[in-house]
C-alpha cells in the first residue's frame, strides 16, 4: 500500500516522535509499506513522519546509486558522535518537492540502531550513507534540511514553501524528483 507523503507545512513534520517499544506486525507492515512509497516516489530514503507516523523509525535503499548497497531500515536510532570534517551536498526531500539547496554536514557519524529483527548495531558511517542517514534522522527530530540554510537563503525560499504548504506544488510520484 502507498502511504501519502506529507509536504512542508503538515503539523507531523513538526511532532515530537515516539520510541517503537516493539516490533511487532504493525511495524513490519509499515515499512513496507514505506519501502513501497519510496520507491514509487524515487526517493533514496524516507522517515515515518513523512508518512504521517510519529514514530523514530526511517528507511533507506542506495542501491540504485551505489555497488554493494542494500535495503536498511534504521528503528529507533541514535546518532550519538559526529566527526569534525564537514561536507556539502545539494539535498533534496520529497517533503519540499522542487527545492534543492546546498546543505553542510558532518562528512562521518556513529549511529546505533535496531534492524527489523530488533537487532541492535553500532555503526560508524561515511559517505552518502552518512550524509542520507543525517537527512532522515532529522525528520525524526522534526527538522527539514532548510533549517540548516542561513536566514537569507531560508527568506529567499519563503515564496516557494509558502506554495508547498498552500498545495500549489505538488509532486507526481516518480515526476519532478531526481536524485
Ligand atoms: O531522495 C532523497 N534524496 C536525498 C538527496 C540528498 C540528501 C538527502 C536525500 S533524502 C531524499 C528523500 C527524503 O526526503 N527523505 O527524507
Ligand atoms: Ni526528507
Amino acid at each position: 500500500m502507498l502511504y501519502e507523503i506529507q509536504t512542508y507545512g503538515k503539523d507531523v513534520l513538526r511532532t515530537d516522535t515516539k520510541q517503537i517499544p516493539e516490533i511487532d506486525d504493525s511495524i513490519k507492515q509499515i515499512v513496507s509499506n514505506m519501502f513501497e512509497t519510496m520507491y514509487a516516489a524515487e526517493g533514496v530514503g524516507l522517515a515515518a513522519p513523512q508518512v504521517d507516523k510519529s514514530i523514530r523509525l526511517f528507511v533507506i535503499d542506495l542501491s540504485p546509486l551505489e555497488e554493494n548497497e542494500e535495503k536498511r531500515v534504521f528503528i529507533n536510532p541514535e546518532i550519538y558522535a559526529f566527526g569534525e570534517e564537514k561536507g556539502e551536498y545539494e539535498e533534496g526531500c520529497l517533503s519540499l518537492p522542487t527545492i534543492r539547496e546546498t546543505v553542510t554536514r558532518p562528512t562521518t557519524i556513529r549511529i546505533k540502531y535496531q534492524d527489523l529483527d530488533g537487532k541492535l548495531h553500532d555503526e560508524a558511517v561515511d559517505g552518502f550513507l552518512a550524509r542520507v542517514i543525517q537527512h532522515e534522522y532529522d525528520h525524526l527530530e522534526k527538522t527539514l534540511f532548510i533549517d540548516h540554510l542561513s536566514s537569507l537563503k531560508r527568506s529567499l525560499l519563503k515564496k516557494t514553501l509558502n506554495k508547498i504548504a498552500s498545495g500549489e506544488i505538488e509532486v507526481e510520484a516518480s515526476e519532478n524528483f531526481e536524485l
